[in-house]
């Protein structure tokens, strides 16, 4: 047993550094969040929130306010009253996910005890045959395997995750055994005995391709690849869609291969194109890189929110028509940014584009941290654009898919940070932390120190270098510059763009610009320290004319981060005033508001109503705006992030 563990770690180690195939598609690895320290005072404290509190909250709704770790110990018994819905399982497996990398950067041992009380009770659920889902066991198991929209592989997939999590920070091998027990009778139920089956919603993929990085076992890549290539033939036909899903809604028409548009649920989606990234990456099927190409393309230039925020209808949970992206009702379920984060990760690993680490740092600062309150006990489902002060985080949901979802990222961003190759450490987010990656038998050891997302300001230290000479390869922010055409949104005051510049020990120094980032070799000493300059200002966003529901409307965009204009700051209103044409912006970092944040101020043109109706009352009043991931933390309130800028834009209420 002992010789497994650490056979098994070693292969996780492998994969966080700069090894991997060397003929593999890919073009670079993430370092994982292990091996970064983070150091930063805006994340820092979201992950102790998350240690201290969402972890907390997931606790409490999975095992005393409902029924879910009950589940499990009546499965063990075989007998009991199923309480639920039929994915409840996979929200155990998301905050033991959420727990596990917590632990990771804070021990807790109360907390271990914890997830390990619990594992004892999903390992007595495990059946002989390695089968595990409590709604069927509790249900009848007679019907299991029968549908393939009951999300047995789903729950399956997170259990995966949980476990390579778990045995990742502690070393404990139990779920992850139950976890491959598991896989191997799924595999033998399907694939070992040509029997299709189109996983309703996808999610095992990118599962089994985590298992296999951390257990070299290629048997979990047949297996993933053989669940992405059921999709498309038809096998799905009145089991995952029916007379009121589609096929698209699933991600069924084509194989995926053919597919170039973005169809249905956002989630199965991210979670299914992720998977196949991951595969294309180890197998080298640059077909799957052919067709995300194009569904990417679909994704950002004709669906996305600029919040990063996807999913515009919640009647699928998903896509709708291209360009249509309605602000109040707008969908984007958190998830769905936290899918879009992931995917694009795996985007940027395959091509070595900083696009899409435009995009992820777009969703993740946006559309995915709006969905967790920064007392980390309150949670968003959905992330509308605009609010007549009806929309509400919540402390748990029925379907409560999205707060561990948000915990597990906010404890692992670490992962995004930082991505190696054979000869280059890259740099994709700004964000204070430490790292050290190999680079043969010597090691590259750097600490970033930044003020990011308030000031666009960074200090890159070297602490250890290679002899040899060695790149460094530092993403050049995309919100810097005008966006390239074809995308949804451009910059209305392009003339303020300044551009990037990077200082070397107090001196400008020259780089090379490829695929977005910069690139600077040399042999590094110790002590070199770059001045990494992404300069801040309040850039004004239009919308492609297509995109009607922002027309005659801007959004305010600093840094990364997407402003709103909350009823909170404004008198309790958000939809009163417009933006004037030549706004005079003030940003101030206000460090007792909202936990700390830039503002921006600008004089608004408002319109007052008296209570009656009867009296119009025109003015000009200060309007301030907050960063969109705040709103909606002291209290329901209107909110708008698109602003209008001309008077028969306005909703007024009366007052
Ligand atoms: O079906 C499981 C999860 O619940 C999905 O990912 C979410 O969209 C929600 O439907
Ligand atoms: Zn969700």
């Amino acid at each position: 047993m002992k010789c497994f563990k650490t056979l098994l770690l070693s292969f996780s180690i492998m994969y966080s550094g700069t090894t991997g195939a060397q003929q593999s598609l890919q073009k670079l690895y993430p370092v994982n969040f292990s091996k970064v320290e983070i150091t930063d005072t805006f994340w820092k404290a979201r992950m102790q929130t998350v240690a201290t509190k969402t972890l907390d909250a997931c606790i409490l709704y999975t095992e005393n306010k409902t029924g879910r770790i009950r589940n499990f110990e009546k499965a063990a018994m075989r007998q009991g009253k199923h309480e639920g819905i039929y994915y409840d399982d996979s929200d155990v497996y998301k905050a033991l996910e959420a727990i596990a990398y917590s632990l990771k950067t804070h021990p807790n041992p109360q907390l271990e005890q914890k997830a390990d009380a619990w594992i004892a009770k999903i390992a007595a659920a495990q059946l002989e045959d390695g089968y595990l889902n409590t709604y069927y066991t509790l249900t009848g198991l007679d019907k299991r395997w029968t549908d393939m929209e009951k999300h047995e592989d789903y729950n399956a997939g997170h259990l995966i995750e949980a476990a390579i999590a778990y045995h990742n920070t502690t070393g404990k091998q139990q779920l992850l055994q139950v976890a491959m027990r598991f896989v191997d009778h799924i595999d033998s139920q399907f694939r070992l005995q040509n029997k299709p089956w189109v996983s309703g919603h996808q999610e095992i993929e990118l599962a089994l391709m985590r298992l296999y990085h951390h257990t070299q076992d290629r048997k979990y890549v047949t297996l993933a690849e053989w669940f992405l290539l059921n999709r498309g033939r038809g096998y799905g036909k009145g089991v995952i869609w029916d007379q009121w899903k589609d096929p698209d809604y699933c991600q069924d028409r084509i194989p995926i291969k053919q597919q170039k548009e973005i169809t249905g649920h956002a989630v199965r989606a991210m979670y299914m194109y992720t998977g196949a990234a991951d595969v294309a990456a180890v197998t080298n099927d640059s077909g799957y890189v052919r067709a995300m190409h194009a569904i990417w393309e679909d994704v950002v230039h004709r669906n996305m929110y600029i919040t990063g925020g996807i999913g515009a209808q919640g009647k699928n949970e998903g896509f709708g028509v291209d360009y249509d992206l309605p602000n109040e009702t707008a969908y984007c379920e958190t998830c769905a940014s936290v899918g879009m984060v992931f995917w694009n990760q795996r985007m940027n690993m395959l091509t070595g584009d900083s696009k899409y680490i435009d995009v992820l740092e777009r969703s993740l600062y946006n559309g995915a941290l709006d969905g967790l309150s920064l007392e980390g006990d309150r949670f968003f489902y959905g992330n509308p654009l605009a609010s007549f002060g009806t929309h509400n985080r919540k402390e748990w949901f029925g379907t409560a898919c999205c707060p561990s979802n948000i915990a597990r990222l906010v404890a692992s961003v670490g992962n995004y940070i930082y991505a190696s190759s054979k000869d280059a450490l890259w740099i994709n987010l700004m964000i204070g932390s430490k790292v050290s990656v190999p680079v043969e038998k010597e090691q590259m050891r750097v600490h970033m120190n930044t003020a990011f997302p308030w000031k666009g300001h960074t200090t890159l230290t070297i602490d250890q270098a290679p002899k040899r000479a060695y790149e460094l390869r530092v993403r050049i922010p995309g919100w810097l510059e005008t966006p390239a055409p074809g995308g949804l949104y451009h910059y209305r005051n392009t003339s303020v763009a300044k551009s990037f510049q990077i200082l070397l020990n107090g001196k400008p120094i020259a780089f090379r610009n490829e695929n977005g980032y910069a690139v600077l070799k040399r042999a590094w000493k110790e002590g070199d320290e770059l001045v990494l300059i992404t300069p801040m200002e309040v850039r004004e966003i239009e919308s492609r004319p297509e995109l009607k529901q922002t027309k005659n409307r801007m959004a305010l965009q600093y840094g990364p981060l997407v402003y709103c204009v909350e009823g909170a700051d404004n008198e309790g209103s958000a939809w009163n005033f417009i933006l004037p044409e030549q706004a005079n912006y003030r940003v101030q970092y206000q460090a007792q508001l909202l936990g700390g944040v830039n503002t921006i101020q600008f004089n608004g043109k408002v319109m007052q109503v008296s209570a009656d109706g009867k009296e119009i009352k025109m003015g000009e009043r200060i309007i301030q705006a907050i960063p969109y991931f705040s709103w909606n933390n002291r209290g329901a309130g209107e909110m708008q992030v698109w602003l209008p800028t001309r008077f028969d834009q306005l909703t007024i209420t009366a007052r």
